[in-house]
């Protein structure tokens, strides 16, 4: 596998991973506010999957056949439906990654949620980039695929060491990023930074991603939430056994375990039975002087610290606190995604449990053991399949709070060492580099007043606003918020709030309200400041109120005879005065496959897009030969016909191509083996699949820019329809040609 080209290993991955969704089809995923335990076992019954984690029992987030769906309704049992097709979503998931993939060019690493494969070369490339790393082999998984990481050490003997692990849980991907994120930041700061390099070398650090492989490889391939190893269990169909039970301390204890083979919380037949834990115990027995262990798991904007099996305060009850306070403020403070630090069951936003990891590492090694529960924190916010775009802030959250437990373990106070800085910090014993000036509101590493308001907070533009917010049920906004113009407001707990803001009266106010569950019970009005109602609403919701210019419609193209420059949308109403045929194309910002029903008159690629230069990045072709604006580099030549290309925008643009209509039947267009971007000759859309009929034997796949996919081995369309202007990713199993039906 590591040998292969990384195009033909990237086609691969998507071959296999559009079947990780096959166990969802006809499965929803919805939201219970309460779950008694007689509600659990029906469920359980009927066929569902708990996805557990925060709040688990007083709300819950189910997987449901539809007969338990059913079920629920004929109870009248009130649920919220999250994604009403689960399958569906992991398929456009899926196809939305793929296309990540083959418009990137493999740099942005954390942007991308990344195959074992890939995390193990990467660990190598970092071994062989860093002074320090070095790689290490803790021993082979049930189905024999090494458990790799990376011992960073600056050498000398017994010093003290922590131990970092992600993905106990297959399907939990965003702890595999956070893991790989931490060794290659804690490798590139060690050779830039004079913090990190005193507290490298003081403590030695093991990162360990992925200590469940199979079970990982398993979420990639077959099915996308998967939590267990893969190993079998003996006079059961049922495979696997929950790692985070299968540990030492309290092994089957009671507290969310289960002895029965097919259940996601299964203990194995003793501690260690698990061919992954008992490897993980052999390594993590050998290593000298451990002091710390943090175990990392989504989803749920948690850090747990021992016990997790008892509410019981364990001997070092006040350190654990301390450090995991300290872990939890820095994860909070990176960028204001709130986590919430426990001990036990977390006073009920969690559940105790069993024959945990860190509990082992904490009884057994002595070394302080805690849980994370990364991004996000409920499954409104995407569960186990948190958006890539998110990745990278979860993974600095982490970093962060995982700096936290070294530099604990380096027994150093980091501080600011200046005593001219605002916060000089007498007890520190190293610079952290932290040191800060005054603000001009006299505050310490302060940004100056907020937009609208002097330091005194008085509100120096316009008007005060006054934003009343209410919620029906009285438990809060369930994670919604308005946004207005950028500043956010919520109702944590209760029925109401008041909160005032500042605005400028000359302006146009944007607002926005979503992001949560339960968006029924959600409404809220703005109120100027003599009592008038200005805007009212619900969730979800966009709209804007104040100074917004209307929106005038006419003609938008430059080329037409009647072109109005003050027009934003268009209407149809362009004349032009030659016999050319024209065709505006709407562009929108980021990257987008466009193709046109017009042989343009003039065909070199940088006069097509003359019009829009300015906010073009990049076109591409097929080939992946680019036109790049800035360097004047045109290796695309012409646009040819029938091709499609793709292109980043700054802005939307609407393009507008002139020349000669194309007759859709008469024009063959010649597809090759493999992957092709193909344009869409006719001036109306049409079904994708009647469109494509005559080709249909050889499509094994058609992608559209923002990730919708049509599989005909799957009889899946989640295009629907072609449409004039867009282009597609096509891929073939063998040659093809075909035409256009008539317009
Ligand atoms: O159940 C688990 O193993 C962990 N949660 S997850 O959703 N990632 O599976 C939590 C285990 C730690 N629990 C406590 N410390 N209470
Ligand atoms: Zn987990």
């Amino acid at each position: 596998m590591k040998n292969l080209i990384p195009f033909a290993f990237l086609l691969m991955v998507f071959q296999i991973s559009a079947q990780n969704s096959a166990p969802y089809a006809n499965t929803t995923l919805i939201h219970l506010k309460s779950v008694s335990p007689a509600l659990e076992a029906s469920l359980n019954n009927l066929e569902a999957t708990f996805l557990s984690c925060r709040e688990h029992q007083s709300s819950s987030d189910i997987i449901v056949s539809e007969t338990a769906l059913n079920w629920l309704s004929i109870n009248n049992i009130v649920f919220e439906t999250i994604v009403s097709d689960l399958k569906e979503k992991i398929d456009n998931d899926n196809a939305a990654m793929e296309l990540l993939r083959s418009q990137r060019d493999g740099e942005e690493w954390y942007e991308i949620y990344r195959t074992y494969d890939e995390v193990q070369d990467k660990l190598v490339e970092i071994a062989n980039s860093s002074s320090i790393a070095t790689l290490i082999d803790l021993g082979d998984s049930y189905e024999n695929r090494a458990i790799n990481g990376l011992k960073f050490s600056t050498g000398g003997t017994n010093k003290p060491a922590v131990f970092f692990n992600g993905c106990q849980h297959a399907r939990e991907w965003v702890t595999v990023m956070a893991t790989t994120y931490f060794a290659d930041q804690l490798a590139q700061e060690y050779a830039t930074d004079n913090f990190t390099q005193t507290l490298l070398d003081i403590v030695d650090v093991y990162i360990v991603p992925i200590v469940n492989p199979d079970g990982y490889v398993y979420t990639h391939t077959t099915d996308r939430y998967w939590r267990k190893n893969r190993q079998p269990n003996a006079n059961s169909s049922c495979v696997g056994t929950d790692l985070n039970r299968n540990w030492d301390a309290d092994w089957n204890g009671g507290e969310s375990t289960s002895t029965s083979e097919c259940s996601d919380v299964y203990v194995g037949t003793s501690p260690f039975s698990a061919t992954e834990a008992n490897v993980l115990k052999n390594y993590m027995e050998a290593v000298p002087n451990l002091v710390g262990h943090l175990d990392i798991h989504s989803y749920s904007a948690l850090v747990l610290g021992p016990w997790g099996y008892t509410n019981a305060e364990s001997p070092d009850h006040d350190e654990i606190v301390s450090l995991g306070n300290a872990m939890n403020d820095a994860i909070t403070n990176t960028n204001n995604y709130p986590f919430t630090f426990g001990v036990g069951d977390a006073n009920g936003a969690l559940y105790l449990a069993s024959g945990t990891m860190p509990d082992w590492s904490y009884d057994e090694l002595g070394a302080l053991g805690y849980t994370f529960e990364l991004r996000p924190n409920s499954s409104s916010g995407g569960g186990f399949e948190l958006p890539e775009s998110q990745i990278l802030d979860a993974c600095a959250e982490n970093f962060n709070g995982a700096m936290e437990m070294i530099i604990w373990a380096a027994g150093i106070q980091g501080g600011c060492m200046d005593a001219t800085a605002c916060n000089y910090d007498v007890n520190s014993t190293v610079d952290d580099g932290s040191c800060t000036e005054l603000d001009e509101c006299g505050d310490c590493g302060g940004n100056g007043p907020n937009p609208g308001y002097d330091c005194d907070g008085n509100c120096v533009t316009g008007e005060t606003l006054t934003i009343q917010l209410e919620d029906s049920y009285g438990d809060g906004w369930n994670g919604n918020n308005i946004i207005i113009n950028g500043s956010s407001l919520t109702i944590v707990s209760g029925s109401s709030s008041t909160e005032v803001l500042c605005y400028d009266s000359n302006s146009c106010i944007s607002v926005t309200c979503d992001g949560g569950n339960w968006q029924e019970e959600v409404s809220w009005s703005i109120l100027s400041s003599d009592g008038i109602e200005l805007l009212s609403g619900g969730a979800p919701f966009i709209g804007e109120f104040g100074n917004c210019s209307a929106e005038i419609s006419g003609c938008i193209d430059p080329l037409a005879s009647n072109y109005n420059n003050l027009a934003t949308i268009d209407d149809s109403s362009c004349e032009y005065s030659s016999a050319t045929d024209v065709q505006i194309i709407n562009l929108p910002l980021g990257w987008y496959i466009f193709s046109s029903f017009i042989q343009p008159d003039s065909p070199s690629i940088d006069s097509l897009v003359n019009s829009i230069v300015d906010a073009t990045v990049i076109i591409k072709d097929a080939q992946g030969l680019a036109y790049l604006p800035e360097w004047e580099f045109n290796a695309i030549g012409d646009a040819n016909v029938g091709d499609a290309y793709l292109i980043k925008l700054l802005s939307n643009q609407n393009l507008s191509i002139s020349g000669t209509k194309i007759i859709p039947e008469e024009f063959v267009i010649n597809l090759s083996e493999g992957w092709s971007l193909l344009g869409y000759l006719r001036d109306s859309p049409a079904n994708l699949v009647e469109m494509l009929t005559d080709i249909n034997e050889q499509i094994i796949i058609v992608k559209t820019f923002d990730g919708s996919a049509y599989l005909p081995d799957w009889d899946f369309n989640g295009i629907g329809e072609m449409t004039p202007g867009q282009g597609y990713q096509i891929k073939l199993n063998a040659v093809a040609n075909f035409s256009y039906p008539s317009n």
